[in-house]
């Protein structure tokens, strides 16, 4: 199944090209949920209460391009400081990937840790991203079939946190080692964390690695101003989702009567983002009234953050044995190697 759009993956070469263009090579494989399948997703969460929404609906175009700013603002130090890691502690990293394997990476929201990482993993025949935007990951795609031309790169749309078929195309018998960075684990609770991981585990099986990213506990006020930052790019980004579900949904919600609110819940060790109801208000999605009190919370995103051994222990309950761990000199990002039991 090769991907046509594949931004010239495999596309023909117009006749009147004169001189040979260098065409980037990967395959492209299409599992993206229904729109049926988000229309109800979103409708369920919306009627219950309290009103919740999954976040891996903010990321359709624009919202995967205002994570992309996110992750340049100056308060949102997580990005900024794995990239360190992986810079920093890529001989230690590398030890980790001489042998001949196959890299899966899950979301993949930076080109620049993906490069960072191929550079350093010797042993790197195959590349798969799992990413359930397309365009994104069609950027991604193509950006690495040139900055690695032997490499061979597959590209998979899919929502995984629902099971999918991994084509391997003929890889399947290297070694598996999982690249999960940014702390995307944190979008999750814990026990949705472990059955994820139980899944990356089983996929790598015995013996197969996890390289992942971990945001670590620390002083809520960094916290805060990471998920409130002065620019308003995280707001946008919140908002972005009801623009989504307007679009895609056929719903009517007015985003000015919607404000931004990201916190701290020491309790459950998380951040909350929440979209927080302006006045007395009544939105239609796909022809269902739903009713919002004034001060009616729509809730998000969580993003939980893990002391090193806390993340080590959940890690455990899902079939994974630390190896090692890396944490950057300010003590705000962990950068974990695991080993499927
Ligand atoms: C993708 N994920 C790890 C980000 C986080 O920090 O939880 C998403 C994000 N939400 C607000 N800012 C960034």
């Amino acid at each position: 199944m090769f991907g046509a759009e594949a931004g010239g993956g495999l596309m023909r070469t117009p006749m009147r090209a004169l001189r040979p263009v260098k065409r980037p090579r990967f395959e492209y494989y299409d599992f993206h949920p229904k729109l049926e399948d988000l229309r109800s997703q979103v409708l369920s969460g919306l009627v219950g209460s309290p009103k919740w929404l999954a976040p891996k609906f903010f990321y359709d175009e624009r919202g995967s391009d205002l994570f992309s700013e996110i992750c340049a603002l100056p308060e949102y130090y997580l990005t900024r400081a794995e990239l360190g890691l992986l810079r920093e502690r890529s001989g230690e990293i590398s030890e980790y990937f001489q042998e001949s394997c196959v890299i899966i990476e899950y979301g993949c929201g930076s080109s620049e840790k993906i490069h960072l990482l191929l550079e350093a993993a010797q042993g790197c025949r195959a590349y798969a991203a799992v990413d359930i935007s397309k365009q994104p990951l069609l950027k991604l795609a193509e950006g690495l079939s040139q900055l690695h031309p032997s490499l061979e790169i597959m590209a998979l749309c899919a929502d995984f946190m629902a099971p999918f078929p991994l084509p391997l195309n003929g890889h399947g018998r290297l070694k598996k080692i999982a690249f999960f960075p940014g702390s995307s684990i944190g979008n999750f609770d814990p026990a949705q964390a472990i059955q994820f991981l139980s899944n990356v585990a089983l996929e790598v099986g015995k013996d197969g690695g996890l390289l992942i990213g971990v945001d670590l506990k620390k002083d809520p006020k960094i916290l805060h101003a990471a998920y409130n930052d002065a620019r308003g790019t995280t707001a946008r980004f919140n908002k972005n989702i009801l623009a989504r579900i307007n679009r895609e949904c056929g719903a009517n919600f007015n985003l000015d009567r919607f404000s931004h609110r990201a916190f701290y819940n020491e309790e459950a060790g998380r951040i909350e983002m929440h979209l927080v109801s302006q006045e007395d208000q009544e939105v239609s999605v796909n022809g269902t009234a739903i009713r919002f009190a004034k001060g009616e919370s729509l809730h998000t995103e969580n993003s939980y953050k893990y002391h090193v051994e806390e993340f080590q222990g959940l890690a455990a309950k899902a079939g994974w044995n630390p190896r090692r761990c890396w944490t950057d000199s300010q003590n705000r990002m962990s950068l974990h190697y695991l080993q499927a039991r």
